[in-house]
């Protein structure tokens, strides 16, 4: 990997404003913090060369102490993260709808910082778990800052943030033993969700291909909530926030996911790295369902329950604008580490609503920046800071960096002239939307957020075959990990509300008979002295009978590119170098990345004697870390048929459905199947071969095929 590289694009104003932080030790002495130069980095002061060290040593104190203090606190949740610098350009001003000067200026591109991540794991964990992706934004207009701290998928667990903790300590490894690493396939996390009807929801989205992406780039993004955009005249819209991919939304096989995270571990984190610094710089269009006010309570659901969301079918999207990724960041800890989002964080022309779940997260993120990041002058960290002119009376704290002239610091004042004034509304000044509210003090959840299972219904049946067999094992593999019979149970009760066929599929392989009733009380949404029937879960009509939009595989965006799809090619010395070349041309010419793999490095001699160099050895490479491979021609790769790290690769891309293509002796290296006692070739369509070399049309069907990603339907033979 090099280093990040300045181009055209930059500097942003944000980049601009970073500069004044960045620091480049080239050509440079050594020195103390204080500036003192270093004479010696290899020994501490002694007394003699072999005596005791000497406490006024005070290079080796500072240096020591720095490193001691090193650490700050990791997340609490989206501990592990990926981040990088871009843009966002809009498509046309939305001023019918929303004030917010970056939606309504189409010639600003406003610089953004954007952080992915997983949930449940440490910084160190796996980037493969199979888990919910954060999608956190942040945008630095010139109106101040705006964080769209959303998720890669439309909605939560849970309705209301006094539940936050409880899942959050559930999902976590278990308190007694620290196991397992981020991973939801233990007791604690299915006895909570078990518990918890109002999770079936986005238990289906989990238990989905969409949690084990199979890029960064790949995913979608949303905004969870239904915020607000208020225009000019006070009027607001509902909104719902969803970033939608160019390239698609891709996911990889849970075997798979399994296998990337021993291989490499840093999977996504290198592919976005990896993508910007090739200048594949990954894009989003973002897009908005846009709901009148006085559409509030046309739906069979609740807009302000983020465990619903609002079918495209019934609310299309608009596509507004567009986000590139276009910078890696200079330095991880600074940067990825020290970025602090916040839902709460909104421009004039952006409210909230009272979804019970955003309320809470509008109280979390500060209070969590504070013990994590030390201080409230953590929006003084250069990464934080709005480009926006900032002025008030907020003074001193932990490490301020500002030093804030002249003897006022409160307001109203005479001393200062008044200064800093407030803002009029027509001048920017923030006002929030004066929404009428009436209503007594109670402890208690609305009866609309009940139907808890319509939806996870919606999301089941909209998938295709090959997606509902994914979640399908994927539930089993859960719940086969959790030890206690009971919970596998209650989830039984619970799944046999989503869909008769899917119940009947786990309770199978789990070896259990699905309970006829659900367990009484299920312990939701309810106070101790609360009516409870009040609150059992509803059904109610499904919003559509099925919405395309949820699947995955029914999508046609990103099926048209092979664009850095990284292609395996088996070789060894004795390959046919026309039968390499010319499928590496066309591939690299359809965007996608080739690697030369082979027994060993350097380079490998062909037929012809002309050198190839390689990328990778047997030994490194694996299959999973690859979309699809090629076995070109040539006497010396038939050497490969009995390496068992090439069979253990070729029956790897097999098993998960990725495309193969062969030439020539290639052919003879494709895996074997035991058919009726007898050693077949496996062909299907997802396996292209040609007994040419350099065969075109075998290219251009390798390139069409891939574009479409995987072969899914060899799923069904396997
Ligand atoms: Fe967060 N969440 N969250 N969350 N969340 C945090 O803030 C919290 C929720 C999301 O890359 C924390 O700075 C509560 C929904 C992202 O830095 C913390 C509740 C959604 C990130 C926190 C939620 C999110 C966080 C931990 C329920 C999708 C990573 C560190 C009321 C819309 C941001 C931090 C980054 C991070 C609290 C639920 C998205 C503890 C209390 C729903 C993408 O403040």
């Amino acid at each position: 990997m090099k280093n990040s590289t300045p181009n055209q694009d930059h500097p942003n104003d944000k980049e601009r404003d970073l500069d004044i932080n960045k620091s480049n030790a080239e050509n440079q002495f050594l020195t103390t913090n204080q500036g003192v130069k270093i004479n010696d980095n290899n020994n501490s002061a002694k007394a003699g060369e072999r005596g005791p060290s000497l406490l006024e040593d005070f290079i080796l104190r500072e240096k020591i102490t720095n490193f001691d203090h090193e650490r700050i606190p990791e997340r609490i949740v989206h501990a592990r993260g990926s981040a990088a610098h871009g843009y966002f350009e809009l498509y046309k001003p939305l001023d019918k709808y929303t004030k917010a000067g970056f939606l309504n200026d189409t010639s600003i591109k406003t610089p953004v910082f954007v952080r992915f991540s997983t949930v449940a794991g440490s910084r160190g964990s796996t980037d493969l778990a199979r888990d919910v992706r954060g999608f956190a934004v942040k945008f630095y207009t010139q109106e101040g800052i705006f964080d769209l701290v959303g998720n890669n998928m439309p909605v939560f667990f849970i309705q209301d943030a006094m539940k936050f903790p409880d899942l959050i300590h559930a999902v976590k490894p278990e308190p007694h033993n620290e196991i397992p690493q981020a991973a939801s396939a233990h007791d604690t996390f299915w006895d909570f969700i078990s518990l918890m009807p109002e999770s079936m929801h986005m238990i289906m989205w989990v238990m989905s291909d969409r949690a084990i992406p199979r890029s960064l780039r790949m995913m979608e993004g949303f905004g969870v909530h239904t915020f607000r955009f208020v225009n000019d005249k006070n009027e607001s819209h509902f909104i719902k926030f969803h970033w939608k991919p160019k390239l698609g939304t891709h996911s990889v096989l849970w075997d798979e996911a399994q296998k990337i995270s021993g291989k490499n571990s840093d999977f996504h984190k290198q592919d976005l790295w990896e993508a910007i610094e090739s200048g594949n710089f990954p894009e989003w269009e973002l897009g908005v369902q846009i709901i009148p006010e006085k559409d509030e309570h046309i739906f069979d659901f609740d807009l302000l329950d983020p465990t619903k969301l609002v079918p495209e079918e019934i609310v299309p999207l608009t596509i507004i604008g567009k986000m590139t990724l276009n910078k890696n960041p200079d330095n991880f800890f600074a940067e990825t580490e020290q970025v602090a989002f916040h839902p709460g964080h909104v421009v004039p022309g952006i409210d909230f609503t009272n979804d019970p779940l955003l309320q809470g997260r509008l109280f979390s993120y500060t209070d969590t920046q504070l013990s994590r990041l030390g201080s409230p002058n953590f929006h003084e960290i250069p990464i934080n800071r709005t480009i926006a002119p900032m002025h008030n009376n907020q003074r001193d704290g932990h490490m301020r960096q500002e030093i804030a002239t002249g003897r006022v610091s409160y307001h109203p004042n005479s001393l200062g002239g008044g200064c800093p004034f407030q803002a009029k509304i027509d001048e920017g000044g923030f006002a929030s939307f004066n929404e009428r509210i009436d209503a007594h003090k109670v402890r208690d959840r609305s009866a609309s957020f009940s139907d808890h299972f319509s939806q996870a219904t919606l999301f089941y049946q909209s998938q295709t075959d090959t997606e509902q067999e994914h979640i399908i094992k994927a539930l089993t593999f859960e719940l086969g990990k959790v030890e206690t019979v009971a919970i596998r149970e209650r989830m039984l009760g619970l799944l046999s509300r989503v869909d008769p066929i899917l119940v009947s599929k786990v309770s199978k392989c789990l070896g259990l008979k699905v309970p006829k009733e659900l367990e009484k009380p299920i312990n939701h949404g309810v106070g101790a002295d609360a009516d409870p029937n009040k609150h059992e879960p509803t059904f109610v009509k499904r919003p559509t009978e099925t919405s395309d939009s949820l699947s995955i595989l029914k999508s046609e965006t990103g099926k048209d590119s092979i664009v850095t799809r990284q292609i395996a090619f088996l070789c060894a010395d004795g390959v046919n170098a026309a039968s390499v070349n010319n499928m590496k041309a066309a591939l690299k010419k359809a965007g996608a990345v080739v690697k030369i793999i082979a027994p060993h490095l350097g380079s490998i001699v062909s037929e012809d004697d002309s050198e190839i160099p390689v990328d990778q050895s047997y030994l490194t490479a694996a299959s999973v870390l690859f979309d699809a491979v090629f076995v070109p021609a040539g006497k010396g790769i038939l050497d490969l048929k009995n390496n068992g790290d090439v069979k253990e690769f070729l029956t790897d891309a097999y098993k998960h459905c990725k495309f193969i293509a062969a030439e020539g002796q290639g052919i003879e290296i494709l895996p074997f199947v035991n058919n009726n006692d007898s050693e077949k070739p496996i062909r299907d369509v997802g396996i292209l071969v040609s007994d040419q070399i350099g065969d075109e049309y075998l290219s251009a069907s390798f390139i069409n095929a891939l574009a479409n990603h995987r072969f899914w339907e060899r799923e069904a033979n396997l």
